[in-house]
């Protein structure tokens, strides 16, 4: 448990600072978009909620740095006012960080792992540890939105297997109910449980996400040019900012390119589609004819073994990630080939369930049957309701401590600098299913 501990936190730490190392410190102080805040506050932030639930909460210490708390507070302060606070520089915001975990480091050799729901199976810090690396995805968002030449760099991930192209375009989930969620998984956050049964009708779920491809016949056919296939709210939206493409696509030459962290290449027609608001998801599967799945249907497709009756841990079942399974851990910075990781697939054969692109769900976020807030009502609670969808499955972007078959995220329906795509689905007929 202490080893595995030490690891995730210090997997985690390599990457905030790969991703605060890369550019100047000046850099890190700037607001690259008014929608993320400046990376330098997320790497305090990342040590001051360290320090209150691991030093504090855990440890019963004192406060290191008391007026600090405030400026780091996430409720306090929308991300457009951060750059205009009292933020410790580059330098301290550094040194703050490595102080609180070299003290964290020492209190994990003298803290027993039990007797209390935040230290069960070291939970608190595996929620630390899956703090640190959602923010680490956030400021890979912030590069991502960065203007300027490449400060990251990663090799691209390998060619699709032979089998990619024979694939079923669909593949139906048989009916019947399933336990969605979890009372096991020990460092599974409130929003995750309780487990609970929920009974879902046959369905066709897409083999693979919905590819860049694909998307090009959606807008080469005036997809974003008819409201049948929108939302109102959707239509609203591609009026008002005259959208015509995925965030990051641009039309130069008769071709359509995509900038990625600093690098215009054409649109990679094999990869699954990125950066797409859950708007253009529902509009591009009206358009096929089909719909997003439901937060259940995706949960079902990922995690019911039919030969057991019993839900995984992941699609190919109990056993953590490896880079044979799935694209995660920012290993690549951008999706793998649709078709890719046939090791990672479900038992009915869908693949990149896990890893790649988070997929848009049509569901809202909400509690599930018995829900608890814990530790804090701020990770979940506060958000529940219709204005934010579920986003399921993880992207390239999320390391495998914040990844696994009943991970729930969520984000306004509009959003769409986030490593997000979809795939879609339908009701299977009664006669398709016999
Ligand atoms: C679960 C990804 C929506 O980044 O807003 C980070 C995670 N919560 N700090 C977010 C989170 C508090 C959260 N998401
Ligand atoms: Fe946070």
């Amino acid at each position: 448990m202490r080893e595995r501990v030490a690891r995730v936190l210090d997997t985690a730490r390599a990457r905030t600072s790969t991703l605060t190392t890369c550019v100047d410190d000046h850099d890190l102080i700037t607001q690259h978009s008014p929608l993320m805040s400046p990376l330098v506050w997320d790497l305090a932030h990342i040590a001051n909620q360290e320090e209150q639930w691991l030093l504090r909460a855990v440890g019963g210490r004192e406060a290191m740095r008391p007026e600090v708390d405030p400026v780091y507070d996430a409720f306090e302060h929308p991300r457009a006012a951060r750059p205009s606070l009292p933020l410790l520089s580059p330098t301290d915001a550094r040194g703050y960080a490595a102080e609180v975990r070299g003290r964290v480091l020492d209190l994990l050799d003298t803290t027993r792992m039990r007797g209390t729901a935040l230290l069960d199976a070291g939970f608190a810090f595996g929620m630390i540890a899956q703090h640190e690396q959602q923010h680490d995805e956030t400021m890979l968002i912030t590069h991502q939105l960065r203007k300027g030449p490449a400060a990251l760099t990663a090799p691209p991930p390998g060619p699709a297997p032979a089998d990619a192209l024979v694939l079923p375009t669909e593949v139906l989930v048989p009916g019947g109910p399933f336990t969605m969620g979890t009372d096991t998984e020990p460092w599974a956050l409130d929003n995750e449980r309780p487990a609970h049964r929920v009974d879902v009708a046959p369905f066709f779920l897409d083999t693979t996400p919905v590819t860049c491809g694909d998307y090009l016949r959606f807008i080469d056919d005036g997809g974003y040019g008819d409201p049948r296939w929108w939302d109102p709210k959707g239509w609203a939206m591609v009026r008002e900012h005259t959208m015509e493409a995925p965030l990051f696509w641009t039309h130069e030459g008769g071709q359509w390119l995509r900038r990625s962290f600093g690098v215009v290449e054409p649109v990679p027609v094999d990869e699954p589609v990125l950066h797409v608001s859950w708007y253009e998801a529902d509009a591009y599967a009206r358009w096929a004819g089909r719909r997003l799945p439901t937060e259940a249907e995706w949960e079902k497709a990922a995690r019911h073994d039919p030969a057991t009756d019993r839900s995984l841990r992941y699609p190919w079942g109990d056993h953590d990630p490896t880079p044979a399974h799935a694209n995660l851990g920012q290993r690549h910075l951008r999706p793998a080939p649709a078709g890719s990781y046939p090791e990672g697939a479900s038992p009915h054969g869908i693949r990149q369930l896990i890893g790649d692109v988070w997929e848009w769900t049509s569901s809202d976020f909400l509690p599930y049957p018995g829900f608890r807030a814990f530790p804090y009502r701020e990770y979940s609670e506060v958000f529940f309701g219709p204005e934010y969808k579920v986003l399921r499955g993880g992207s390239f972007a999320v390391d495998q401590v914040a990844c696994r078959g009943t991970f729930r995220n969520w984000d306004y329906p509009i959003r769409r600098q986030i490593f997000a795509g979809f795939r879609t689905a339908r009701d299977a007929d009664p006669a398709e299913v016999a």
